[in-house]
């Protein structure tokens, strides 16, 4: 039997992003991540939003992720 896969959501609030190329870094690592459905960083607004397969990948691991980048997760 096949089972189905249970997408989550998730958002974070990051420290400002000040540069494209930290957040295009940010979106890199995340949407390498093994269980990350689509991981995209709204840059406006200093926000990650992820969707991911949450019997595959945790949400501190991605909130983890994100760190090892640089940027402190504020929320
Ligand atoms: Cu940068």
């Amino acid at each position: 039997m096949k089972t189905i896969k249970e997408i989550k959501t998730v958002k974070f609030q990051l420290e400002t992003l000040t540069c494209p190329s930290c957040s295009q870094k940010i979106e890199g690592v995340l949407n390498k991540e093994q269980g990350v459905e689509e991981a995209k960083v709204l840059f406006n607004s200093s926000k990650v939003k992820i969707q991911y397969d949450s019997d595959e990948v945790t949400s501190d691991r991605l909130k983890e992720l994100i760190e090892k980048v640089g940027y402190p997760v504020l929320s």
